[in-house]
């Protein structure tokens, strides 16, 4: 049997997406795949990406609630790249030919409007360097067969993205109590599950805090202009062909998808 390394983890990975194929968990035959060489292989296929065209937006934080943590089974939150090639225009449909089995999730959304880096970032100095904040619906698809993997698994596989919309109505944070900004998740009109934005480690700001953080001991800071997905507010819904999924939020206003 071929030995595993970050080169052949990478490989692997890429060509799952691009084949629109599942595969076992990686830790399953490699279990030296621990959390720091599960990031070197996140940063290794998004060097792959960026030789292919692709352009860094922002950064994705995944599992950061308690509904996605007990869901995946795994109590740690992590971070993940968005690149260019991941935005869904709104109104644009969730390309079923291109995934494989597609869940959608609301998410809280920050635009950043200064660079930010850890380590020592709080979720006051977090908040004040954020721009604007978005209601946001990320579409996650696994490369792992029924979503199931273990922590470097999901690490390795950029916390299971694939595209992202980010809602056009842009509000000041200072406007905001973003722990009470509640939100509804509706699939075909009838709601599916609820959360307020302290779903998010208590308030989304801490989960900002927390990415720029984690990046900052790894040497990358966030960048003015960056888009930032705080996580999955709640569970996540499967998108049937036709299928619309809305995330109604207090104050952030309405976001939908239709899966084609
Ligand atoms: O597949 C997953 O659910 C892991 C990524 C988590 C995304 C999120 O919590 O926002
Ligand atoms: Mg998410």
């Amino acid at each position: 049997m071929t030995t595993w390394t970050v080169d052949r983890a990478v490989t692997e990975l890429l060509d799952r997406e691009t084949t629109r194929r599942t595969g076992g968990r990686i830790t399953d035959e490699w279990p030296e795949l621990d959390l720091a060489t599960g990031y070197e292989v996140q940063d290794a296929v998004l060097r792959r990406k960026v030789e292919a065209g692709q352009t860094v937006v922002g950064v994705k934080l995944g599992l950061t609630s308690r509904a996605k943590q007990e869901r995946m089974g795994i109590d740690s939150p992590l971070t993940a790249w968005l690149t260019d090639a991941m935005v869904l225009p709104v109104g644009a449909p969730v390309p079923l030919d291109e995934l494989i089995h597609p869940r959608v999730e609301p998410e809280i959304v920050f635009v950043l409007g200064e660079r930010l880096r850890g380590p020592g970032v709080t979720a006051a100095t977090a908040l004040a360097a954020v721009r604007s904040v978005h209601a946001g619906l990320e579409v996650i698809d696994s490369r792992y067969t029924d979503f199931s993997f273990a922590l470097p698994d999901v690490v390795a596989d950029n916390a299971s993205s694939a595209r992202f919309v980010v809602g056009g109505k842009a509000v000041p944070p200072q406007r905001l109590d973003l722990a009470l900004e509640a939100c509804l998740l509706e699939v075909g009109g009838k709601v599916v599950a609820t959360a307020t934005g302290a779903a998010v480690q208590g308030h989304p700001a801490e989960a900002l805090a927390l990415a720029a953080n984690a990046l900052g001991r790894r040497g990358v800071a966030l960048e003015a202009g960056w888009v930032v997905l705080t996580g999955g507010l709640t569970d996540a819904v499967f998108v049937e062909p036709g299928a619309t999924v809305t995330a109604e939020f207090a104050s952030l206003g309405s976001l939908s998808v239709t899966a084609r």
